[in-house]
């Protein structure tokens, strides 16, 4: 018997405030390291490195087995900051499987949802509390904070996704998002930056 037929249900808590998950789940941090080669702006992203190199993003995910029929699910809460104008974001990723969706609720915090496909097509969408955004198949997905204080999302996604984060470190993200006179502006990127 495989252990689907074998789990038992389950809740766990989610810190709305810090986006933590109790009881403890599976953490991930991304420094500003992690992150080589994602930035437009090279001078700021080493000095930004050399200087401490900050905690970029944390994501919390619930422990379930990662196959079919399983809905993983996690948060992540991006901190606030900018390598050059250019606002903290997740790497970025498609599912390996492409023909699977994902959802992402926000908790806290202001950011971009930003979403492109290999057909060339682009979309981004303002996340704030109460957004809930449906990332449906075959779109690769970047999310970024654009204020000053931690922005918390929550996801869903089923457990046979995969991440294939190459093409995103080979091509870049179609969408970029600086800040300009204060305020997020969403560009067009052709290209790694
Ligand atoms: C969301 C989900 C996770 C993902 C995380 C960080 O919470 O999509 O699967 O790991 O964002 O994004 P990335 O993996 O692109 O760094
Ligand atoms: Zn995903």
């Amino acid at each position: 018997m495989s252990s689907r037929n074998h789990m038992a249900p389950f809740a766990v808590n989610i810190d709305l405030n810090t986006g933590h998950i109790g009881p403890p789940a599976r953490a991930l941090t991304r420094r500003l390291s992690d992150l080589r080669g994602l930035f437009c702006d090279e001078a700021a992203y080493s000095a930004l490195t050399a200087a401490g190199d900050p905690v970029v993003y944390e994501v919390y995910e619930v422990r379930v087995p990662e196959e079919d029929g399983h809905l993983l699910s996690c948060t992540t809460i991006i901190h606030p900051g900018q390598v050059g104008r250019e606002y903290f974001f997740t790497k970025g990723h498609y599912h390996l499987s492409e023909p699977r969706a994902e959802i992402y609720t926000c908790l806290r915090g202001e950011g971009y949802l930003l979403l492109g496909n290999r057909e060339g097509e682009s979309r981004s969408i303002v996340m704030i509390p109460g957004v809930s955004a449906y990332i449906p198949p075959y779109w690769a997905h970047r999310t970024l904070n654009t204020g000053s204080h931690p922005f918390i999302f929550h996801g869903v996604w089923p457990g046979d996704s995969g991440h294939d984060y190459g093409s995103i470190e080979q091509a870049g993200f179609p969408l970029r998002v600086f800040e300009e006179r204060g305020r997020p502006a969403v560009k067009a990127s052709a290209g790694p930056c």
